[in-house]
């Protein structure tokens, strides 16, 4: 009789603590247990998910109520420019709300002047159109590592007339911050042969530089079209973009574009960071894009600033071109 009754009494405790472990929280932590004779299971706190019920093992309950701990997917929140991954898909601040291809939170700086040859500037109306912050100019900035760590790319422009030269320090400083997931890109073709002193200095922290020999200079009002590519991420559906009076691009790297023998895109893994050099300057004249529908210069945009953002990051989907 005592022995029935004490195995119906556990029957009863264990529905209710069946009940009561019913946790709403992911259950990837801890024991939510109840020895109590109550039999009443913790549940989770958390996000999302379900807890276990309990399990009544030798008149005893042992709970495992999830301890949630907010990891719990389908819980997390709207996606915003803080640093954060606030929505939990494994990249950070990937916003991107006019599905432009350019994300919103990205933060991106300018070296040296922007070039005068043509017209237009996408460091200007078309980037501040496609995310909140648009292009910082740091023209002759000193480099260190608190201002370049602000930046996520840093692209160089004319470095001829900073009116001064890189120091080693500021050379180191770079090299680091690319290393550490940094995306740095160089340009050229804005002056003479001695407008390369300032920005080879910077590209020799990683073995790359600018040939020398002024190329492919301007057929009329035509610019020459760069027609072979190589399969890489910054390529993408690129097949013939201009250049006019550029420089040869030299050194370490997948060289990703020539043209009549020469090489006018290098590509190069540094560390968790990207170094992209492009040998000419007539990719910043939007006036390239508007004027000549046979060059994917735009997408091209797209591709190299996804490409320079570090990985996890930032990262958001380049549209289907029209
Ligand atoms: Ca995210
Ligand atoms: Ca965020
Ligand atoms: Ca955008």
């Amino acid at each position: 009789m005592q022995r029935s009754y004490a195995l119906q009494l556990a029957t009863v405790i264990f529905v209710l603590a069946s009940g009561c472990g019913q946790g709403s929280g992911t259950s990837t932590g801890g024991s939510g247990a109840s020895s109590s004779a109550t039999g009443t299971g913790q549940g989770g706190a958390g996000q999302g998910g379900a807890g276990q019920g309990g399990d009544n093992v030798g008149g005893a309950f042992v709970g495992s109520g999830g301890a949630g701990n907010g990891t719990g997917g389908g819980g997390g929140g709207t996606e915003v420019c803080d640093g954060i991954d606030n929505d939990n898909d494994g990249t950070i601040d990937n916003v991107d709300v006019g599905n432009d291809g350019i994300c919103d939170c990205l933060r991106i700086a300018t070296l040296g002047l922007a070039g005068v040859w043509g017209n237009g500037d996408v460091f200007a109306s078309w980037l501040d159109a496609r995310s909140d912050n648009g292009a910082v100019s740091l023209n002759d900035q000193v480099l260190t590592k608190d201002l370049l760590d602000k930046y996520q790319v840093i692209v160089a422009q004319n470095l001829s007339e900073l009116g001064r030269t890189y120091s080693a320090a500021e050379v180191e400083a770079l090299s680091e911050w690319v290393k550490a997931g940094g995306g740095f890109m160089t340009l050229i073709g804005y002056a003479d042969p001695t407008e390369r002193t300032n920005v080879n200095t910077l590209l020799g922290a990683f073995a790359m530089s600018y040939g020398a020999q002024q190329i492919l200079p301007k057929n009329g009002e035509a610019t020459i079209p760069v027609t072979n590519w190589v399969t890489h991420p910054v390529t993408n559906g690129v097949t013939r973009i201009g250049v006019d009076n550029g420089y040869p691009v030299e050194g370490t790297g997948q060289t990703l574009a020539t043209e009549q023998g020469y090489d006018l895109l290098k590509a190069q893994e540094v560390g968790s960071g990207h170094v992209l050099m492009w040998g000419d300057e007539w990719i910043t004249y939007d006036s390239e894009w508007t004027e000549h529908p046979e060059y994917q210069l735009e997408l091209f945009w797209l591709n190299a600033i996804k490409w320079l953002t570090p990985a996890k990051n930032c990262q958001v989907t380049i549209p289907t071109p029209n």
